[in-house]
């Protein structure tokens, strides 16, 4: 959503998915907790690598509220580790609202950091010393019908304008056979610079142009045990332009320029 004028440059990380606690039930394989969690460690590397200003979290961070308090414990630490703001929206995995996960441990008491989004009516965090205002809706469990962008506000005063959703981008031809719509009307509506989307594995973007920017960062490490995830780096440029790049949790690996990222077909 490019606009006249210059802009002071920022650097995001955008990562979602990342399930952590997906393997604490009794009798999991502790290769794949171990894996996980390394997996979140290196996001956090990179994110401190790239000397990223603000990570956004899209949801399902958490795979449950049941996960154990070492891996609130880890998660804590970790966030603190980027020692940059982050926002956290939930997913349908880790929603607020009774019994959620986040209200088990103050991720703050230890990332100050840290804010995580929780009103079902939608907020603006302004980010203290950005120019940058990050919009959510958050979500409970019984919400079936929740759509994550529904009811969007206009832009507001800071320079940069985020949305963070969790759930699914319904492609214009789609038939409507999941839960957790994001429409591109909603995008339309929301006019927003970058919107970070979670909820599809698979890293994607699914708009542009006159949309505004808007992917999916896919999850860092599968849940079907599958290794070679990316986090995405977006930088925001002075003249409004929005660039994507996807970095491999393999180190050495070469990253993915913003052409060459999987853009859903047919869009426009
Ligand atoms: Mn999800």
């Amino acid at each position: 959503m490019p606009r006249s004028g210059t802009r002071p440059r920022l650097r995001l990380l955008h990562t979602s998915d990342v399930h952590l606690g997906a393997y604490d039930y009794r009798g999991a394989d502790e290769g794949s907790r171990a894996a996980l969690e390394a997996g979140f460690r290196r996001v956090i590397d990179i994110g401190i690598a790239e000397g990223v200003d603000l990570a956004l979290i899209a949801g399902d961070f958490f795979d449950n509220a049941r996960v154990r308090e070492e891996t609130l414990a880890f998660a804590a630490e970790q966030l603190a580790r980027l020692d940059r703001p982050v926002v956290i929206a939930p997913g349908n995995h880790d929603h607020v609202g009774p019994h959620s996960v986040y209200d088990r441990r103050d991720l703050s008491a230890t990332a100050q950091n840290v804010t995580v989004m929780r009103q079902q009516d939608g907020e603006t965090v302004a980010v203290d010393g950005l120019e940058v205002e990050v919009w959510a809706r958050s979500h409970t469990e019984t919400l079936p019908d929740f759509r994550p962008f529904e009811g969007v506000p206009p832009r507001g005063d800071a320079a940069w304008q985020l949305g963070v959703g969790h759930g699914h981008f319904i492609h214009p031809n789609a038939l409507l056979h999941h839960s957790f719509h994001i429409l591109e009307e909603h995008l339309v509506e929301a006019q927003r610079d970058y919107v970070a989307l979670g909820h599809w594995e698979q890293m994607t973007r699914v708009a542009a142009g006159e949309l505004g920017e808007a992917a999916y960062s896919g999850a860092p490490i599968g849940l079907g045990g599958e290794s070679g995830g990316h986090v995405l780096i977006v930088d925001l440029q002075e003249d409004g332009a929005v660039t994507l790049r996807a970095v491999p949790l393999a180190e050495g690996a070469p990253h993915l320029a913003h052409d060459d990222l999987p853009y859903l077909r047919g869009l426009r």
